[in-house]
């Protein structure tokens, strides 16, 4: 347990160093460092700053970035490299230790892919259950968290399949990151420890989850690995590679809450280089005829950032959604091109008996930050 201690020591120093961070439950992460408020400018003379303080605030291997238990099958982690140096995935197994369960067993064990990531990149992975091609009562994921998924892994809850359980935690499982050798890299929970009930305000009930008070498992406090999504802060370089001794997720993640998936595909890291974060400026109101057919182009979204070389990714964070009131079938009339971001009819029946506009929320990322979301109308004439 030394280590752990160590480590959370750290932990504690490089939150002084960086400030306070938000944990409020209903607000998105929004870190707020204030360095110049915790320490005064004359305590820390800026000569005694070795000059390699960038690179020492690198990591030496992958960690969590972030982790989500979110309605349905909305389930998904978020891997980064904090590192200098791109890094092979393929040794790298995500576990699930289900409910206190000391060990997991193939089912419960993903092999990740033989994928170079690039260092300040995140990999993000969920489970194959996309729209339109679910089965039996399992619910699809949310386009908005398809969108953003690089791997999809195989989750049938066949016995006989590697990993087609281990994408299934519902908040009192431990999640962890392993070597292909079984060493530890990084671990949401405790090893063979399975919370309380906990309440989880947006439920209006109690569901067994890590929780915001000590213990940490006996169910005081607010539950944070049910219907909740975890963030990484950005001093964190480090995973937690022992299994500790209780799990205090605010100690080195924010909270915030169920199925927001706007921080997925990025993370900020105190250890990269400098970015600007994209911007993307919409019209209010954009036009299209309901003799429109599927693949014409509505409009193209057209993103800005100071940086050169940046890929940059379009993503609908809200709307896109027509009712008919008459035979409650659902409809979502447009695509949205993650690279290209255009937008183009995606159901022309549904642009034929619209009746109002539709609402879009949309935003861009450069892959290292997201821009503001910025919502406009498509207006759909005769
Ligand atoms: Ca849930
Ligand atoms: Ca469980
Ligand atoms: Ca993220
Ligand atoms: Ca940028």
């Amino acid at each position: 347990m030394k280590s752990v201690k160590l480590i959370l020591s750290l932990v504690v120093a490089a939150s002084f160093i960086f400030g306070n961070y938000s944990c409020d439950d209903d607000e998105p992460v929004n870190p707020d460092p204030t360095p110049s408020d915790t320490i005064a400018s004359d305590t820390i003379p800026s000569d005694t700053i070795p000059s390699d303080t960038i690179s020492s605030l690198l990591g030496t291997d992958l960690i969590i970035s972030e982790y989500g238990e979110g309605w349905g099958s909305n389930k998904y982690l978020e891997l980064y490299n904090p590192t200098n140096e791109a890094i092979n995935l393929s040794t790298y197994i995500v576990v699930r230790y289900s409910n206190g369960n000391l060990t997991a067993g193939s089912p419960y064990e993903v092999a990740l892919p033989d994928v170079d990531l690039e260092p300040f990149k995140t990999f993000v992975i969920s489970q194959d259950k996309k729209n339109g091609e679910v089965s039996g009562d399992d619910s699809p994921l949310w386009q908005p968290l398809e969108d953003r998924v690089d791997y999809f892994v195989n989750s049938s809850y066949d016995d006989a399949v590697a990993g087609s359980k281990c994408i299934q935690w519902n908040g009192d499982d431990a999640v962890a990151l392993i070597t292909d050798e079984g060493e530890f890299v990084d671990i949401i929970g405790e090893v063979g420890v399975r919370p309380a009930l906990a309440w989880i305000p947006s439920a209006g009930e109690s569901i067994r989850s890590w929780s915001s008070e000590p213990n940490y498992d006996d169910g005081n406090g607010v539950g944070l690995t049910a219907d909740h999504g975890l963030v990484r802060k950005s001093s964190i370089a480090q995973g937690v590679t022992t299994n500790p001794d209780g799990f205090n997720a605010l100690v080195e993640y924010d909270s915030i809450e169920v199925n927001r998936f706007d921080h997925l595909g990025w993370h900020e890291f105190d250890g990269a280089p400098a970015n600007n974060a994209p911007s993307l400026t919409v019209d209010s109101v954009y036009t299209v005829s309901s003799f429109a057919e599927v693949g014409d182009v509505v409009l193209t979204l057209n993103g800005q950032d100071a940086d050169e070389g940046q890929t940059l990714e379009y993503y609908l964070l809200d709307g896109n959604y027509f009712k008919d009131t008459v035979t409650s079938v659902a409809y979502t009339p447009f695509a949205l091109d993650k690279y290209s971001g255009e937008v183009t009819v995606a159901d022309d029946y549904a642009l034929a008996i619209i009746s109002y506009d539709i609402y879009m929320q949309v935003s861009v990322c450069d892959e290292y930050a997201e821009s503001e979301a910025v919502s406009f109308v498509i207006r759909v004439e005769d």
